[in-house]
């Protein structure tokens, strides 16, 4: 079991989480909540790719739809044409390379072109997503828990446990996706920082993360610059380091096997001396 649960499979990579890894966000949009329209087009967005993997980061992120609460939706066509560039330019850096998408018709692509992992928001929920992961032989996926959906997800949500509930919904989706040929070896599962989840919500998740391991999979997190940061520190979302370092060394003190950040350089930095004081062993 320890051994399964540090190796990420994925299409080209067998992942080593024995130690945490830095997956850097590389938005392609115009109008993501933290960085939109900063790297939007394809140069840019590849420039920007160079640099998270010249500070360390150990897998990339690819994303051509925001996912910020209330964002619209982007039809297939335009969320592929954002990401194909950065995708194919990005191919043959010797990097793992994650595609943050929902739509079956993008993760399809982005498999055909040589994509590691997919990274769905809505854990493979949107129709076919599943079965376009399950034909192919080894790619990785992230699984993430989300309350609604990005239009709706913030209307006061509500839980009789959070823990629990998460828990149950990583745990059936896991099944879901194992009944449908993904070996468990390819998936990793995130409790969805900022989906349908008020502060609290998100800070019992923090305290409490070590119970998701009772799943047997990685877990994936993804506190970067996020509002609840905000709301504990009282900054706005460009004034959040300090606070997103301190939530990524908490989430990997909980278990986390992955991190998904923005700021490559600082949380690369923040992890070489917990792992100098032998913390992360
Ligand atoms: N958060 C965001 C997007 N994708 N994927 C996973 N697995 N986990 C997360 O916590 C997660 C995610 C939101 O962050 P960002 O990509 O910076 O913003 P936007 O969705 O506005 O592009």
């Amino acid at each position: 079991m320890l051994e399964a649960m540090h190796t990420w499979q994925t299409t080209r990579f067998a992942i080593d989480l024995s130690r945490p890894r830095v997956m850097g966000i590389v938005n392609v949009t115009p109008d993501s909540f933290s960085d939109g329209g900063r790297h939007a087009d394809t140069t840019a967005a590849l420039q920007h790719a160079q640099r998270l993997v010249d500070e360390g980061a150990d897998i990339l992120d690819i994303g051509g739809e925001s996912t910020r609460p209330g964002a619209p939706t982007v039809p297939a066509d335009e969320e592929w044409a954002r990401i194909e560039g950065v995708l194919r330019g990005a191919m043959g850096w010797g990097v793992p390379l994650s595609v943050d998408t929902c739509k079956p018709e993008v993760m399809q692509r982005a498999l055909d072109l040589g994509a590691d992992i997919i990274n769905d928001v809505q854990a493979l929920g949107a129709p076919g997503a599943l079965d376009v992961v399950a034909r192919h032989p080894s790619c990785g996926v992230c699984v993430m828990h989300m309350k609604g959906s990005p239009a709706t997800m913030q209307d006061a949500p509500v839980y009789d446990d959070v823990l629990d509930e998460v828990g149950h919904f990583l745990q059936a989706r896991l099944q879901a996706l194992t009944a449908a040929g993904i070996e468990p070896e390819r998936i990793t599962l995130d409790p969805g920082i900022g989906f349908g989840k008020t502060p609290a919500h998100n800070l019992a998740l923090l305290r409490r993360q070590k119970e998701l391991l009772r799943l047997g999979r990685p877990l994936l997190l993804g506190w970067s610059r996020k509002s609840t940061l905000g709301e504990v520190t009282g900054r706005p979302v460009e004034q959040r380091l300090a606070a997103s370092l301190a939530a990524a060394l908490a989430a990997v003190k909980q278990g986390a096997g992955v991190v998904r950040v923005h700021d490559v350089a600082q949380t690369v930095d923040a992890l070489r001396v917990w792992e100098a004081a032998g913390l992360l062993d």
